[in-house]
């Protein structure tokens, strides 16, 4: 049976099926221009189904190979991705903690990064002591659910998939023969998969006027497909008053907080920022800091830089229940790209609905403070609210070079301060290497320790040695 008919059957057992589920009035006008009307029809519509073969007949399965053995053998590129399924505690605001469930110990999982065409190889453990069995979903492969079968504490699972489209994609704990799986994905469960394009990214085209002798006219400006690039992840978090979750709460879209990359506020001022702003490491200058304060540790907030003039692209994904409302307080959005099709050009704000993604290519033209934010009101005062920082708006350089943080003057606060690790993807096709890295992030001790020795900036060693040197004499 060739593609097309299995398709055309398909339709019909969809249609016949709806009839009955839903009573026996249904009507369908059919191609041909008749209608059908199922109550008329002397036969056992579910015998009719199972004689046809029923829905199994374009089960994604008969065409997609899973096997690793057999995709390893095929030339494509192979890429591990292994997993581990753990219940944690982890911080919140407020100095409390919650249950959380994570993909090796973070909150967003580790993010994947792959080429299109390769093949990914998911091994997913569950250590023994742990509470419950989990499964990964995943949204870039396409394949039976079944390969996201649930995997029992002590036992560990693979599967292998081709990731064939461009794009950013979800992961999260799966549902098959796993009750709760909203519980697991809200408290923590979830991460993304970034398979770029085979041939790499595209120019970024930005419109720019121009005068000349008076006349304004169009001024098209070019930006390499080569960017500094960022991860951000929007959900929610659903508790009761002790860190456990609220399935109530869940049901009625009443969410306890608003996070990005897991955590509220976590990309606003620290210690270190108070201190240049404000002359003092206690004042708070920003708003909102829950995070200020070396005791924090990795959940020390951190802000995000970028250079003037700059190739910046975004990598996001709403994990949650809500609508994101994407907004840069005094830019515009001058590239958003789903999957690996342009959808808009210069537009103010972009609304991604739940297991939505895109990528956000922007340049910040001028020195300032821009906050993201999800442009609903709830979700900013609960969370969604950080803050991008571009070039040098609060002409630090000159303090820099004068206590000898850095020899001359440079285009953006990263390559004296850094940029937080969880907001920055694995290197892809078309990245610019950050000029150094601070571990920030919803890490567990154990994590962040893996990441020290790996050669990662820890933020609270890091913050009292500037400190120290600003303070300090000249050199
Ligand atoms: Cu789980």
């Amino acid at each position: 049976m060739n593609k097309r008919i299995s398709m055309l059957f398909t339709i019909a057992a969809v249609a016949v099926m709806g009839a009955t589920l839903f009573g026996s009035t249904y009507t369908q006008t059919q191609i041909s221009g008749q209608s059908l009307d199922v109550a008329k029809l002397d036969i056992d519509v579910m015998e009719q189904i199972h004689q046809m073969g029923g829905l199994q007949l374009v089960m994604p399965q008969a065409f997609a190979e899973t096997d690793c053995g057999a995709l390893a053998e095929t030339g494509r590129n192979v890429v591990e991705f292994n997993l581990t399924g753990e219940s944690v505690e982890l911080p919140i605001m407020g100095g409390k903690t919650y249950n959380a469930m994570t993909f090796s110990g973070q909150v967003p999982g580790p993010t994947l990064r792959v080429t299109q065409g390769d093949v990914v190889q998911m091994t997913l453990s569950i250590p023994a002591d742990e509470i419950t069995g989990h499964g990964n979903d995943m949204h870039a492969s396409q394949m039976s659910a079944l390969n996201f079968d649930s995997v029992n504490p002590g036992e560990t699972s693979q599967y292998c998939y081709i990731a064939e489209s461009a794009g950013v994609y979800k992961y999260h704990c799966s549902g098959v023969h796993l009750i709760g799986m909203d519980q697991h994905v809200l408290s923590g469960m979830y991460g993304i998969a970034i398979v770029d394009p085979i041939n790499g990214y595209k120019k970024l085209m930005v419109e720019k006027t121009s005068v000349t002798d008076g006349v304004v006219s169009l001024d098209r400006q070019f930006y390499d497909a080569d960017a500094l690039e960022f991860q951000l992840q929007f959900n929610q978090l659903y508790l009761t008053a002790d860190g456990n979750y609220d399935a109530g709460a869940m049901f009625q879209h009443h969410n306890t907080a608003t996070v990005v990359n897991g955590m509220q506020f976590g990309y606003v001022p620290n210690m270190a920022h108070n201190l240049l702003i404000a002359g003092d490491t206690e004042k708070n200058f920003f708003v909102a800091q829950p995070w200020n304060g070396l005791e924090h540790k990795q959940y020390q907030s951190q802000l995000m830089y970028v250079e003037n003039d700059q190739h910046v692209r975004i990598f996001m994904e709403n994990h949650g229940n809500e609508p994101v409302f994407f907004h840069i307080v005094g830019e515009i959005l001058d590239k958003v790209t789903q999957g690996n099709r342009v959808q808009s050009a210069a537009t103010e704000t972009w609304l991604l609905g739940g297991s939505q993604n895109m990528i956000v290519d922007l340049v910040f033209d001028e020195p300032g403070a821009y906050a993201l934010v999800n442009h609903d009101y709830a979700a900013i005062y609960t969370g969604a609210l950080g803050l991008f920082v571009a070039g040098d708006p609060f002409n630090l350089n000159p303090l820099f070079v004068q206590k000898g943080v850095i020899p001359e003057p440079v285009p953006s606060y990263a390559y004296v301060l850094g940029n937080p690790s969880d907001a920055v993807p694995p290197m892809g096709l078309n990245s610019i290497a950050h000029p150094a890295l601070n571990i920030h992030g919803l890490y567990t001790d154990e994590v962040a320790s893996e990441m020290k020795e790996n050669g990662v900036i820890p933020l609270w060693e890091v913050i009292p040695v500037v400190a120290g040197i600003l303070t300090g004499p000249d050199p």
